[in-house]
């Protein structure tokens, strides 16, 4: 039996994931050895999740950000599709990130979820675009969505969400298997080798994708802190890891355990085809436009 892990800190009356039936998927690891729930189709019942949740009054804060042609490519769609899927029937507010506030598109919202504009700067690298989120997450954390959040998810654009997205997925600190190397070798993984770069590591768990994570306002704010950190840290050394801000991401969770894990069924690529083990959709990958969006 898979305990609670050991960092969700629950008082008496809070045990949610009673639901999590760990025995329903025997074709898949849905437990950690440091005791963290893998989530896989079937493993919960949602309804103990949303009715938990509403009862408590849960409120979530998703960012993403969508600078320079990333905005008119990927947002509504984007956004479109988190109305109907992300934490549905709770409140929710997204907080988008650009450089052209006035080309955000106006959408319909649920009640209760409402959107917040800010405006960043243009980074000229887009390895800096993406980078940058960390610094800017952790700020806005502090000085917005911890006055109003519990719990905060952060998103790449380019996917749009096509199944249920919901309150299961809420915990301290939350990691996203990587669809491309959820079943490979641990040799085979990309973290970052190079030991000049505070993202080197040797060996690790899982290969974590940075396009979600998530957790409580002071889950990701310590994520974020520690990579900015280490991405900051590696530009005084004129380094810059493998796979950027999610090099630094993998090393953050090889260091402090995430209390939950996404399984790729939260991320899919169709590019990847026919998997056994996948039993849903949650989210897609957008197709890239590498030929319009990389050449500038
Ligand atoms: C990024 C790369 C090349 C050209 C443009 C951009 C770009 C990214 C941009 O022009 N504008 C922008 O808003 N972004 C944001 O950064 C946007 O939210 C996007 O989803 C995110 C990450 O860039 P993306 O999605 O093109 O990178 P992927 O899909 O290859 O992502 C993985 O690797 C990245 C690091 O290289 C990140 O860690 C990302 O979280 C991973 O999913
Ligand atoms: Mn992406």
């Amino acid at each position: 039996k898979c305990p609670l892990p050991p960092n969700e800190k629950l008082k008496p009356g809070d045990h949610i994931d009673n639901s999590l039936d760990l025995w329903s998927r025997a074709d898949v690891q849905t437990c950690t050895y440091w005791n963290a729930p893998i989530l896989w189709d079937g493993m919960f019942d949602t309804k103990v999740y949303d009715t938990y949740h509403k009862e408590k009054g849960t409120s979530v804060a998703l960012t993403v950000f969508a600078v320079g042609r990333y905005l008119e490519t990927y947002l509504l769609d984007f956004l479109t599709s988190a109305e109907k899927h992300f934490m549905t029937g709770l409140p929710v507010t997204y907080y988008i990130f650009t450089d052209t506030p006035e080309w955000v598109p106006t959408i319909n919202l649920a009640p209760g979820r409402t959107m917040e504009v800010i405006q960043v700067e243009r980074q000229s690298r887009w390895q800096d675009i993406s980078m940058s989120r960390m610094k800017t997450i952790t700020d806005v954390i502090e000085s917005r969505i911890r006055h109003h959040h519990q719990y905060v998810f952060c998103f790449d654009v380019d996917q749009i969400f096509v199944g249920r997205f919901g309150s299961e997925v809420l915990g301290d600190s939350v990691a996203l298997l990587h669809a491309f190397y959820y079943r490979r070798r641990q040799k085979d993984y990309s973290y970052d080798r190079n030991p000049k770069s505070e993202a080197y590591m040797e060996t690790g768990d899982f290969y974590y994708h940075a396009a979600i994570f998530g957790g409580t306002w002071q889950g990701v704010k310590n994520i974020t802190e520690n990579c900015y950190q280490g991405i900051a840290k590696d530009k005084e050394n004129q380094v810059e890891a493998l796979w950027h801000d999610e090099s630094h991401l993998n090393k953050y969770f090889w260091l402090h355990k995430p209390s939950k894990i996404l399984s790729p069924e939260y991320c899919w690529s169709t590019l990847i085809g026919y998997r056994w083990d996948i039993h849903v959709h949650r989210l897609l990958w957008a197709e890239k436009h590498y030929e319009i969006l990389r050449t500038e």
